[in-house]
């Protein structure tokens, strides 16, 4: 008890990512069967946010009722969520209707990137869809100046350029972007392994992916205190009872 004002944090986010629904290799990886996992750590991990940075599910031709049950799964929670297309699920959620869209969730689908603002978290969330994923396509490219809100959050679905072999890879992100980005976290999808990649002051990860082949699989929580004090750590679901 000698740390008693940083015990709870002010905000806590579940970060997950590439969850890759309806994937070749597992028949298994359906919304009905693994999204229950996310949903259950949410709300055993009491967090105040989800973001899904990305390929949730693994191909844009995944079928419409899918996406729907993914939304409903959404709905039901009842927890502010945020959803960023990656490269492989790009224009999905194209095909959901405005009025499956519930007041907690958030689909970022603008081309050019878009803001949503969470007043009940005093938070505002930054991102862009990826819709073209090219050498051109820059993910972080366009982030605004930072709101009046408390908290401000990007994501992301994008390959941080760490080795001269990424050079000529589709969507890249630059340490001079990560170390330009003026915001509180970058929540990172596309790469499956958990990883932090922070560059300047904002604290930048990938969460890694949550099941597949990658060890150990993980979801990321991001406990934000204040400005100077945000832990994120990786978790493995489904978490034991
Ligand atoms: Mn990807």
């Amino acid at each position: 008890m000698n740390n008693t004002k940083n015990e709870i944090p002010s905000l806590k986010i579940l970060h997950t990512s590439d969850l890759h629904f309806l994937g070749d290799d597992d028949e298994n990886n359906t919304v009905e069967n693994k999204f229950p996992i996310i949903v259950d750590a949410a709300e055993k991990l009491d967090v105040d946010l989800l973001i899904l940075a990305g390929d949730i599910f693994d191909t844009h031709r995944a079928p419409v009722e899918q996406v729907h049950e993914l939304i409903d799964q959404i709905n039901i929670m009842n927890k502010p969520c945020i959803i960023l297309p990656g490269n492989h699920d790009g224009r999905i959620f194209d095909q959901v209707p405005d009025e499956k869209i519930g007041n907690n969730l958030f689909m970022i689908r603008e081309e050019s990137g878009e803001i949503f603002k969470i007043p009940s978290l005093d938070l505002s969330i930054w991102g862009k869809p990826t819709y073209k994923h090219t050498p051109e396509f820059k993910p972080l490219e366009g982030i605004p100046k930072r709101p009046a809100s408390k908290w401000f959050i990007v994501v992301a679905h994008g390959l941080v350029l760490d080795s001269p072999h990424f050079a000529d890879r589709s969507s890249l992100i630059h340490y001079e972007e990560l170390q330009n980005a003026d915001c509180d976290y970058i929540a990172l999808g596309h790469v499956d392994v958990f990883k932090e990649v922070t560059q300047g002051k904002s604290k930048a990860y990938y969460c890694g992916a949550p099941w597949g082949p990658v060890t150990p699989p993980t979801i990321a929580i991001v406990s934000l205190y204040d400005e100077e004090n945000i832990k994120v750590e990786p978790i493995t679901v489904p978490l034991s009872p």
